[in-house]
Formats: C-alpha cells, structure tokens, sequence
C-alpha cells in the first residue's frame, strides 16, 4: 500500500497519515449565506495572543487576516448526525498511543470521502464552501481528514507538509472545547492560543498555516479568558486543499 506522508513535526519528520484515495476535482459550489467569514472573524475573543511588544501589531495582524473561528459552524443536531456516522467507522479502530513519530497521542483516524448521510454530505460541503470561499484557484480536497482524540489525547506542535496540503487547513471540532496553540516556527515564543469551542470551525491560511506550528492542547489548568476549558475527548474534521501545481 503506498503511504503518503502528510505532516511535519517541528522536528521536521514527516508523520505517515493515510493514502490518497480520490481523484482532484475542481470546486465550485456557491457560499450559503449563513457564514460570513469577515462577519465571525472575531479574533479577540478567540484569540489569546502571545507577542512581543514590538512584534505585537503586525503578528496581530497576520492573524487577522489568516486564521478565523467561527463559532457555532454546526448545530447541536448536526453534530449529533455527524458523530452518528462517523463512530460507525472508527467502532473497529483501537486509541493509539505510541505513535512511530510522537507527534500525536491518544487517536484514531480515518478518512471520508462520500458521507452516507445525504444530510452530512450536505453539512461538509457547506462547510468546504466556507473554509474555501475566498480562493477561487484553489482545489479543496474531496475527502475529509478525521481524527479523533481520546480525554488525553493530544497533538503535538507541527506544520503539515507542503508537499500535500495547500495553502488552507480547516477543522471543525466536535465533542469537546479545545485549545489550538499556534507558535512561529522561527521563533516558538511567539504565540498565541486559540479557543475552538465545540462546533466551531477554525480557517488557518497563509503566513498562518506556513509559518507557525499548530498543536491541539491537552486538558490543563490554564484559562482561557478566566474560563478554565476542559478538553474532553474531541473529533475534528479537517479540510485540506491541494498543494499547488508547481
Ligand atoms: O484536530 C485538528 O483540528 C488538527 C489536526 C492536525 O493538526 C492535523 O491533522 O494536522
């Protein structure tokens, strides 16, 4: 079976994900108006940023511009029908703990490429037409990354690969809050931290998705806005696109 490597670790190794298993197809489905992406980009109240005084604006800015929550992306019934499916398909596959590069613990994944529920196919592609709505050259991956992280589980900080991801990564999260840190790879003291409530949907472009590691935090004690967020076990969907042809 042929493996496609998909994520770079900060240590630079590649992390063996899955194979592809579609064929590319140009997307061109209309936004739905429910979502506006200017509208939700409310960063301050997602969005704890750790910079440096005199880096503080234009890393302030970058985020602005490259990574988006938005809240509420699906509803408390969505969420249910999605899971419905999805458990059906991870039922089988055991939590994995030593992962052979240590990037991620606690997990199971698969892939989806056709939703048996008409009714998610309809929720996915909504959201695909979000996440990918201001990039009209782009070619949003068919098939949908899965993964799913049990109470301890956690993922390490890494950036995906250039050679099989473009330019956006989108993640709907299920099940639980969790926090994302993202930190510069250059300069890992520059961060912020992101909340990505339950059935949100977070959009990391650009600058954002070259440049800065992501990770998803396991629980702990720090709050987030004074709120202490308890990470639970947590399924995300994660939408890529396809690297450019170059
Ligand atoms: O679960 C997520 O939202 C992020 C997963 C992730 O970092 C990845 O698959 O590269």
């Amino acid at each position: 079976m042929k493996i496609t490597s998909f994520l770079k670790t900060s240590t630079n190794k590649f992390v063996v994900l899955h194979e592809p298993v579609t064929r590319l197809r140009r997307f061109t489905t209309s936004v739905p108006e429910a979502h506006s992406l200017l509208a939700c980009n409310n960063n301050k109240q997602y969005i704890d940023c750790r910079f440096p005084k005199e880096v503080a604006a234009s890393r302030q800015n970058v985020f602005d511009r490259y990574f988006t929550v938005v809240p509420d992306a699906v509803t408390e019934n969505e969420e249910v029908q999605l899971i419905d499916e999805i458990e059906k398909s991870l039922k089988r596959l055991r939590y994995q703990h030593d992962h052979w590069d240590d990037a991620i613990h606690g997990y199971r994944e698969t892939e989806v490429v056709v939703w048996k529920n008409q009714t998610n196919g309809d929720i996915i592609q909504r959201l695909r037409s979000l996440a990918f709505k201001d990039d009209s050259n782009t070619v949003p991956m068919q098939r949908v990354h899965v993964l799913d992280i049990c109470d301890d589980g956690y993922v390490k900080a890494h950036v995906d690969s250039i050679k099989f991801c473009g330019n956006i990564i989108a993640g709907l999260s299920l099940l639980s809050d969790s926090i994302m840190r993202l930190a510069d790879e250059a300069e890992p003291h520059i961060h912020v931290r992101a909340l990505l409530p339950r059935r949100s949907l977070y959009i990391m472009k650009d600058d954002v998705r070259y440049k800065y590691t992501h990770e998803i935090l396991p629980d702990n004690d720090e709050p987030f806005n004074g709120k202490r967020i308890v990470r639970k076990r947590r399924v995300s969907i994660v939408f890529r696109n396809e690297p450019p042809v170059s």
